[in-house]
């Protein structure tokens, strides 16, 4: 009866080849690699050359045997295919397009050091370096894609200002240590990077740096929650708008857990609409570190403040901001959820704490004209509320800030079902 056996799986094997090759692949390649020769084994670094094309069709599977890099000069369309080992995709010139395919297991994942990278849909993980990096002018985008599991960054963009990163979802990277932030921008500003959900990530959420040139990018709408640090801002001068920065700290870890961390030794951002809750502290200014958190004295509309502070804390104590620089810093017209006018200047580091730190005019304070939990905003906290709650939850979108506080109704910072639950105890307890 086993010969039998053997016999069966003999044939599988025979019919399977005929179905499915195996194709080894070096040097300069071009044309369509399609499923009936996958997996394609990479035995040398391969190229696509100026001016020619490799299509990478549906199910297709490429394994490098070693240390080796699939390389585009020309044209590289992959769809639904997946790439492991060796050292990933490098974009030297000419365009990469890649929609809804796997980059994992590589020494670096994607890089494009000139030309065009266009990222969409796609997952890139266990990568031991840099999950996507743009750099030297390279242009493109990243959209709608996970980036997750890097050793060092899980989206770099330097000196390259012609990158939009929209809508993809970072967490778990920075692996190795806690020096490589989800979400690394460094002397160059890309045009936007928004509607992100940088999440867990074992270093600052965040960073935007001007090591060797302006970085002013406009970040705008991405949730940065549970990260060692929310955005570390390192002399750039960024516009960090309608952002969701909470619950950013390593338990117990003092040097970590600054919401906002500006400093060493310049920076100077425009922080405007931000939620800034559930971090130890919400926004910290250190060295030469300046900011604009909301100044109503001058003409711009696009600096006035309307940043929502609460509980920001360790060890009991509240600080909404940490001034540690003898610069006068303007808070005007923000929103102060858990202080009132007598004890906001309580939460804020500033000259009436340390003679050497400047002062930080939190006044005139802007307040909300919204009522916990009323999410449909018709007046009532009802059952209603709970379903545009559940409504919002399956959506998987990035709610507006102050939304999404209210939306935590248990105020684990985390808008889940759970907060479906308290909701409903919250109107059953009520009505009974
Ligand atoms: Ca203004
Ligand atoms: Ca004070
Ligand atoms: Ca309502
Ligand atoms: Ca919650």
């Amino acid at each position: 009866m086993h010969h039998n056996r053997h016999f069966l799986l003999l044939i599988f094997i025979f019919f399977t080849s005929l179905t499915q090759g195996q194709t080894m692949v070096s040097g300069n390649v071009s044309g369509e690699w399609d499923f009936r020769n996958s997996p394609y084994h990479l035995t040398g670094d391969v190229l696509v050359p100026t001016g020619d094309t490799l299509i990478v069709s549906s199910g297709v599977v490429i394994r490098a045997l070693g240390g080796y890099e699939l390389r585009v000069a020309g044209l590289l369309n992959m769809s639904d295919a997946r790439l492991t080992q060796g050292d990933g995709i490098f974009v030297e010139s000419g365009t990469a397009i890649l929609s809804n395919s796997r980059i994992d297991s590589t020494t670096n994942g994607i890089k494009a050091f000139g030309g065009h990278l266009q990222i969409t849909g796609a997952i890139v993980e266990n990568v031991a370096q840099t999950g996507i990096e743009f750099h030297s002018a390279a242009q493109g985008f990243v959209m709608n894609s996970t980036v997750q599991y890097c050793g060092r960054y899980g989206i770099r963009v330097t000196s390259s200002n012609n990158v939009l990163i929209r809508h993809n979802t970072l967490t778990g990277n920075s692996t190795s240590n806690t020096t490589y932030p989800a979400i690394f921008i460094d002397s160059c500003s890309p045009d936007t990077v928004m509607d992100n959900m940088v999440v867990d990530n074992h270093a600052q959420g965040m960073g935007v740096w001007a090591l060797t040139g302006a970085a002013a990018p406009t970040i705008r709408h991405n949730l940065v929650r549970g990260n060692f640090t929310g955005i570390t801002i390192v002399n750039g001068t960024p516009i960090i708008r309608d952002n969701i920065v909470v619950g950013n700290f390593v338990t117990g870890n003092p040097n970590s857990g600054a919401g906002l961390y500006i400093g060493y030794p310049n920076g100077n951002p425009i922080c405007t609409g931000n939620l800034i809750a559930g971090n130890y502290y919400g926004i910290s200014i250190i060295s030469s570190g300046s900011a604009n958190l909301g100044d109503v004295g001058n003409a711009a509309q696009n600096d006035d403040g309307l940043n929502l502070f609460a509980g920001n804390s360790l060890n009991g104590i509240t600080w909404n901001i940490w001034n540690d620089t003898p610069n006068a810093i303007n808070a005007q017209n923000n929103i102060w959820l858990d202080a009132n006018l007598s004890n906001i200047d309580q939460t804020i580091y500033d000259d009436n704490e340390s003679s050497t730190s400047g002062v930080v005019t939190y006044q005139p304070i802007a307040t909300l004209n919204a009522t916990v939990s009323d999410l449909n905003h018709d007046e009532l906290v009802n059952v209603a509320d709970a379903v545009a709650l559940v409504e919002m939850i399956l959506e998987n979108q990035i709610p507006e800030p102050v939304v999404y506080y209210f939306s935590d109704v248990n105020q684990d910072l985390v808008v889940n079902i759970m907060d479906v639950f308290a909701l409903i105890d919250h109107v059953l307890a009520r009505d009974i």
